[in-house]
């Protein structure tokens, strides 16, 4: 008797729309006006803006560890575009850019990375979970909103994204597992940037690709270009009428590269050659996206000079938003240790304010 291949239920796709040189897929082009691509520019710009000032501010001690995103623009800006308002989004940490197109401010992000609790709430109208530094953790807890979604009966969905190390966390098994059984309305988006921390991806996992977890799972993998922002959106769209349809969920590998430290404590010369940075380097997502632009028509140099300006003008007037706010009390360092304070907590914590009060005196800002 011959042996029979066994065809999996969903097949893994590759999906890409400009290529590194710059040829465009005609049939999977999405039509997007003049306006939105624009628009979209300018967010991957600001983002990359934003990310340069924050690695600066931390070397100059004003902000606290940072994890930065450099070239992954048009994955963060991608999978967030087909989003609506009313959906919901649970990001990993290096999230900013979608973050700040969902609503966040630079003042709040700024907050944020520097400790300031307040800069994790999201912001009113923004149906976004504060981000998990936790490697998998949020994934879990994203299917569970996306249930709580299906059950009340909306038409929302989530969209959660991870990392490549994150994958190989029993968590996210766990989450893609339940939510292809019960059907629920969410977006897996894996992004992988080659590397967790110093472990490359050939070390992570013995699969080439993390989309072939879609089908093991039971819903479809798509393979993306993540420096490529037009496939990203149509992977994403696709994955997102799927949830919204009630057809369940989809898991997106994001192939993508980060150009810069895991995070400012890192130094990434010690796992990983100048060689393969040079290499992903003339894959850039922003001058992909911008040598799209220009072919189009929609861009031009002086558009380019001026989006940057702005960029950098909102990222300045962000950074004083954040000063004028950042201002640690020492009061406060008793404040978030117990839900309920036994009486030796409260009595440290009398000593701490009455000590705080004759060495600092009135220097102390606003009292809590
Ligand atoms: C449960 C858990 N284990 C370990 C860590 C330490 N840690 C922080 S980031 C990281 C690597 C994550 O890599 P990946 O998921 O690929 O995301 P990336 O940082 O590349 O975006 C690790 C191991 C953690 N934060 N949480
Ligand atoms: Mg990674």
């Amino acid at each position: 008797m011959p042996i029979k291949p066994l065809h999996a239920e969903h097949p893994v796709e590759e999906i890409s729309v400009v290529s590194e040189t710059g040829e465009v897929d005609a049939a999977l082009e999405p039509t997007l006006d003049a306006d939105a691509l624009r628009r979209l520019y300018r967010a991957m710009v600001l983002t990359r803006k934003l990310d340069e000032r924050m690695i600066a501010m931390q070397r100059q001690g004003e902000m606290g560890t940072f994890a930065p995103g450099r070239g992954q623009e048009a994955t963060q800006l991608g999978q967030v575009y087909p989003l609506e308002a009313k959906d919901w989004f649970s990001p990993s940490y290096r999230s900013f850019g979608a973050q700040l197109w969902r609503g966040w401010t630079i003042e709040q992000l700024m907050l944020l990375w520097d400790g300031f609790f307040e800069g994790f709430a999201p912001p009113e109208g923004v149906n976004d979970l504060p981000f998990s530094i936790v490697i998998g953790a949020h994934v879990p807890v994203a299917v569970g909103v996306a249930m709580g979604l299906k059950y009340r009966g909306s038409d929302a969905v989530m969209l959660t994204n991870f990392g490549d190390g994150a994958s190989s966390e029993g968590d996210v098994s766990e989450a893609m597992n339940f939510a292809s059984v019960y059907k629920a309305p969410v977006v897996f988006v894996c992004e992988n940037n080659g590397y967790a921390i110093s472990m490359p991806f050939e070390q992570q996992t013995g699969v080439k690709s993390l989309a072939h977890r879609g089908p093991a799972f039971g819903m479809p993998g798509l393979r993306v270009d993540g420096n490529d922002l037009l496939a990203m959106i149509v992977a994403t769209r696709r994955a997102v009428e799927r949830a919204r349809a009630g057809e369940g969920p989809s898991l997106i590998e994001a192939v993508t590269f980060r150009m810069e430290m895991h995070t400012t404590a890192d130094d990434p010369k010690v796992y990983r050659t100048d060689d393969e940075v040079l290499k992903w380097q003339k894959k850039d997502p922003i001058v992909r996206f911008e040598q799209y632009l220009r072919v189009k028509g929609a861009l031009n140099d002086a558009d380019v000079e001026q989006i940057a300006r702005d960029a950098v003008e909102q990222v300045l007037a962000g950074r004083e938003a954040f000063r004028r706010r950042a201002v640690p009390n020492p009061r406060e360092v008793f404040n978030f240790v117990f839900r309920r304070p036994s009486a030796e907590h409260d009595a440290q914590k009398a000593e701490y304010l009455e000590r705080l009060e004759r060495t600092l005196g009135g220097q102390t800002p606003k009292p809590v």
